[in-house]
């Protein structure tokens, strides 16, 4: 029996939850709240750094860390009606690279963003966003690029778009993509997806939660 420990309006989470929905597979969904001792003693008991999301089978006494790793290991053992990665070992390792694209070039630059205005000290949120933005105008054109005649990022549904759907979504709000036409058509299947409009709506109630009110676009208010 499978157990994913995260948060639904957590990017990172959306991401394992997104495959978790594509494959079909059953979990239970624990829920975490970072704010309260147990669970971040429960989270730093999977992570090194405490952070969500984790995955445990009970059945195989594994429990794993990183979401990259979960969705390999359920499209390995729980696979779905059509593979998250790649069969052929080389397209798999550029399912795993264009994956940590999303990861380190959206995902991570866009927390920075909500981290200046959460954690950072007083005067520093402008210049990291600043930057921040600068590094997602670089990736957003290297992702035009890629996705210039593509449906997916590499020919079938997959890893990619499992990392790329919540980075997006939440990048997206903060520097928009909208003058790049095959990412932005791109994002428009994504959120089409069943698997990741799940997971959208599974965050709705969190959503009030995220430090950038006034630019979340309406049409994700429902
Ligand atoms: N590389 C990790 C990143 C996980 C991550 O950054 N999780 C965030 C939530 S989306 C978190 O737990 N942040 C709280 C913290 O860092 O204390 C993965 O792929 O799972």
């Amino acid at each position: 029996m499978l157990t994913f420990y995260g948060h639904p309006l957590s990017s990172y989470s959306q991401k394992v939850l997104i495959a978790l929905y594509e494959t079909g597979v059953p979990f239970t969904f624990r829920q975490i709240d970072l704010d309260k001792d147990d669970d971040r003693a429960l989270m730093a008991s999977i992570e090194p750094m405490g952070r969500m999301p984790g995955l445990q089978d009970s059945a195989r006494g594994v429990i794993l860390s990183q979401s990259s790793v979960m969705i390999e290991y359920i499209d390995r053992h729980y696979p779905g009606p059509h593979r998250l990665l790649p069969q052929d070992p080389d397209q798999a390792l550029l399912a795993r690279q264009w994956a940590r694209f999303f990861d380190f070039q959206i995902m991570q630059v866009m927390q920075q963003i909500v981290d200046a205005r959460l954690f950072m000290a007083e005067g520093a949120e402008p210049q990291v966003t600043a930057f921040a933005h600068g590094k997602l105008d670089l990736a957003y054109a290297a992702l035009d690029q890629h996705l210039t005649g593509r449906e997916w990022a590499l020919g079938d549904y997959g890893v990619v778009e499992c990392a790329a759907s919540p980075s997006l979504f939440y990048a997206g709000i903060l520097r928009p993509f909208d003058d790049y036409p095959a990412l932005s058509d791109y994002f428009e299947r994504l959120l089409e997806r069943p698997s990741f409009h799940r997971a959208r709506i599974d965050a709705l109630p969190y959503l009030g939660w995220f430090p950038f009110q006034d630019l979340i676009p309406a049409r994700f208010l429902t």
